[in-house]
């Protein structure tokens, strides 16, 4: 999987070498210049202002203190610091609930096209391989091929999909998989939602009413509500997370597309700047293209090897 999400984040990695592969690998003094081109760096990859000042801050003043700092101890604390700041919001993928608990529910939303589909999918299929019951919903009700679209990845991969007709009522679908999940003793009940602008005040309105159906049968249901981010709209996807994180309790966020864009910074920023754990990342099509998030492989993915 690391070099899998290598690959996934190339696109970024070649950003970062663009500004630094004059300095990494190479010795000699520290100069403004060198500061100055990881700054630009890390902006332009989407870590945000705020957070790239306060980090190269913090490095330089620790490299300036050492004996002999040279480019490649520069890189090296700097990711240091970086997995320590995303080791602070991380929260793993949940684990399958003890017997007889009943499914843990996991609910996937997001902006229309950001991948939620294929995410469950994704994700479905890891759970499934460590063994696990896995029951898909099909609460996106909006659009007939939609339903479609979840039967069909729930047959590749043999799993069960609970549905209603186009058109019928989200929570109601809800509800009815929670019952069926238990019945037939799922670990695993995964709901996908029609996609929403977060802008959509009534749109936004239902998922909150999804969350209070399942909870008439399970106080804590869902015990995952998973934002799907866009990777390539970088750090404009941090309004969508407010929005959404103002009805649901959201307790991760799964960035996908990595793989398209030079902004694979944006999982610093939703963990810095929004306190959201990104729990993992989307690093291609099919349904093997997803990455538990780890940060200390994630920062290995990013920052390993940029002078090769
Ligand atoms: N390259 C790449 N493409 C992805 C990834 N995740 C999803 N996609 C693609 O993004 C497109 C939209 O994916 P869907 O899963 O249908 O997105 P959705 O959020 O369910 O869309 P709606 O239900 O219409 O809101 C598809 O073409 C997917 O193959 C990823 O990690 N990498
Ligand atoms: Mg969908």
């Amino acid at each position: 999987m690391p070099e899998d999400l290598k690959t996934g984040l190339s696109k970024t990695r070649r950003a970062l070498k663009g500004r630094l592969s004059r300095w990494l690998g190479k010795k000699g003094r520290l100069s403004e210049d060198f500061w100055d081109d990881w700054e630009a760096a890390l902006i332009e990859v989407d870590l945000g202002v705020e957070t790239t000042l306060e980090l190269l801050e913090k490095v330089r003043g620790e490299s300036e203190r050492e004996k002999d700092p040279t480019p490649e101890s520069v890189r090296e604390r700097l990711a240091g610091e970086l997995t320590a700041l995303l080791a602070e919001h991380s929260r793993p993928l949940p684990a399958p609930p003890p017997p007889g608990t009943g499914p843990v529910v996991i609910m996937m939303t997001g902006v229309n096209g950001t991948g939620k589909t294929t995410t469950i999918a994704k994700l479905a299929k890891k759970l499934a391989a460590g063994g696990s019951r896995v029951l898909l919903a099909a609460c996106d009700t909006y659009r007939a091929a939609a339903i479609e679209q979840l039967e069909i990845w729930a047959e590749r991969l043999s799993l069960e999909v609970v549905r209603h007709q186009y058109g019928g009522d989200p929570a109601a679908v809800a509800f009815d998989a929670l019952q069926a999940a238990a019945a037939r003793d799922c670990d695993y009940l995964i709901l996908d939602t029609a996609g929403r602008l977060h802008t959509q005040g009534p749109l936004m309105e239902e998922l909150a009413k999804i969350v209070r159906v399942l909870r008439k049968t399970r106080e804590s249901a869902p015990e995952e509500a998973y934002l799907c981010l866009d990777a390539t709209f970088g750090r404009n996807g941090l309004a969508q997370a407010e929005s959404f994180a103002s009805v649901l309790p959201l307790t991760g966020v799964i960035l996908t597309k990595l793989d398209g864009t030079a902004r694979g910074g944006t999982v610093v920023s939703i963990q810095r700047e929004l306190g959201l754990p990104v729990v993992a990342l989307g690093i291609g099509e099919t349904p093997d293209d997803l990455a538990e998030f780890d940060p200390e492989e994630f920062v290995k993915a990013l920052l390993q090897g940029l002078a090769e």
